[in-house]
């Protein structure tokens, strides 16, 4: 193909290196598009990191990387919810110095919220979604309250950061500030974007997602690190005093954002990254494992265990692959600089993927096969990274019921009914009797995150005579 000649310097440095890198027909169309066109692609190819791409398209496109044999795996130790008295003894302890973490300001929220929820099939930033039963509250507002009831319990402000991508951006900042910020300050919450990734097809070449635009995708939940710092959002936490960040997915509304006990947990054992799980429901959940890969702490996908290792228990009689692992973390605010140093030191996986791009004829393709290999990091792929590190177990029906799929499990669905479930206990724990409507349709009934946080929250004030505006909602 005829390479064109750009009118500048700066657009022609563009173009050279696209040449250079073997990705010249991303300009295939060139004399189709405008100059506005012309100049947007080249914005966008000025973005891309070349040679992390031709190490990517070497090691996973080109000349697959021979599999070296099955990684060894080994069960770690799970921290199982307090039991005897030495255990209540010990999360004692820890709760109260999660909580001076959180009196003294040290703890920040931080949700990634940069997917692009293509399961849920829902056209806006997943994070808007009106998840809550009875108000319709979105995943965001839940977050937001959450975050803005445990400052108040603790007399403090904790600072969200809310991750998103460049197709979620505008949409997730609009939304924060057509709602207020839900309550935080406007100055408490930021928010800023991960980087893009071009995938490639099954030649190591960029896809046209439009004739002015090469196809890219987020680069997966660990870009998380590398955006905090690249946005300057750990220069910021460093600034306001931060040492350790909760992080947490956004599809997930049972969550017990900024949980004591786990922060204490993690900052007694001097942990530079800790993980929250839920036992396995049944031993052939499809859901990745807390383990050691090859004597590091990691997470194993379902899919590497045989079914003999899914079924076998440990002498107490837990599984000994059975910490679910739910995306919800502790990490260290000098580990996560530290995991910058030098570039991010997380591995990129693939993910072959059937991807609409254009053709030489300037027309749209939908393959019906797989044609594209997407790149992607993992933020617990940083696990194997630290010295120390706690995995906590934590109540399934109180902590995990993540919104997924359009349908069936993790649906909108099962996420109300969780969310009601869950109402319905503290309810009844606190000695109140479901509102009659609840009664004929149990799922009706929600309380807000400012009402109480969780039971004991709700038994106390119930005890204290506070008086409630009553109804379907609290
Ligand atoms: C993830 C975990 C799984 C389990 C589950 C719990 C992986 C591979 N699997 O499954 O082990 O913990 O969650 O719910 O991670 N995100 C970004 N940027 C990206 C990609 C994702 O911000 O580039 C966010 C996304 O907005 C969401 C979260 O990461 O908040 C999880 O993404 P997902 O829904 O793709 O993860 P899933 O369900 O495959």
């Amino acid at each position: 193909m005829k390479i064109p000649k750009a009118a500048n310097k700066r657009d022609q440095a563009v173009i050279d290196k696209l040449v250079a890198h073997g990705q010249q027909h991303a300009l295939r169309v060139w004399d189709e598009i405008t100059p506005g066109s012309r100049d947007k692609l080249l914005r966008q190819a000025e973005k891309i990191d070349f040679d992390l791409l031709d190490r990517l398209v070497a090691e996973h496109v080109t000349s697959e990387k021979k599999s070296a044999g099955r990684s060894k795996i080994t069960a770690a130790p799970v921290t199982g919810q307090p039991c005897t008295d030495e255990e209540i003894a010990e999360a004692q302890k820890a709760r109260k110095v999660g909580e001076e973490m959180l009196t003294a300001g040290k703890v920040a929220a931080f949700v990634v919220a940069g997917g692009q929820a293509t399961r849920l099939g829902y056209d806006y930033p997943k994070g808007m979604f009106p998840i809550s039963p009875v108000r319709g509250k979105s995943l965001f507002q839940v977050h937001a309250e959450k975050i803005l009831a445990r400052g108040r319990r603790y007399d403090s402000k904790i600072p969200f950061y809310v991750m998103t991508s460049e197709a979620s951006h505008r949409q997730t900042v609009d939304f924060f500030e057509q709602y207020d910020y839900f309550g935080l300050e406007p100055g408490d919450v930021r928010f800023f974007e991960q980087s893009m990734i071009p995938a490639v097809d099954l030649d190591g070449k960029f896809l046209l997602e439009a004739k002015n635009r090469i196809f890219t995708n987020p680069n997966g939940h660990g870009g998380s690190l590398m955006a905090l710092k690249k946005s300057g959002a750990l220069d910021h936490m460093k600034a306001v005093g931060i040492e350790e960040i909760y992080y947490f997915q956004v599809d997930n509304p049972l969550l017990q954002i900024c949980d004591p006990l786990f922060i204490g947990r993690h900052r007694l054992a001097k942990a530079q990254m800790s993980t929250e799980v839920v036992a396995k429901e049944d031993p052939m959940e499809k859901v990745g494992v807390i383990g050691l890969i090859d004597g590091k702490l990691g997470v194993v996908e379902y899919s590497n265990l045989t079914e003999e290792e899914m079924r076998e228990r440990l002498p107490d009689g837990k599984l000994k692959y059975g910490g679910g692992n739910i995306a919800v973390h502790m990490i260290n605010l000098a580990f996560a600089e530290k995991m910058n140093k030098g570039g991010l030191q997380l591995p990129y996986h693939k993910a072959v993927k059937a991807v609409p791009y254009v053709n030489e004829n300037g027309e749209i393709v939908r393959p019906e096969k797989p044609n594209a290999v997407k790149f992607e990091t993992f933020v617990f792929d940083a696990l194997g990274f630290c010295k120390n590190s706690v995995t906590m177990e934590v109540a399934r029906a109180e902590e995990f019921h993540p919104l997924k799929n359009a349908s069936g499990d993790f649906s909108v669905e099962t996420v109300q009914r969780a969310m009601v479930d869950m109402h319905s206990r503290w309810l009844q724990a606190a000695g109140l009797a479901l509102p009659r409507a609840a009664q004929d349709r149990p799922w009706a009934v929600e309380i807000g995150p400012l009402t109480a946080l969780d039971k004991e929250e709700l038994i106390a004030k119930v005890r204290s005579g506070h008086s409630f505006s009553w109804g379907l909602c609290l």
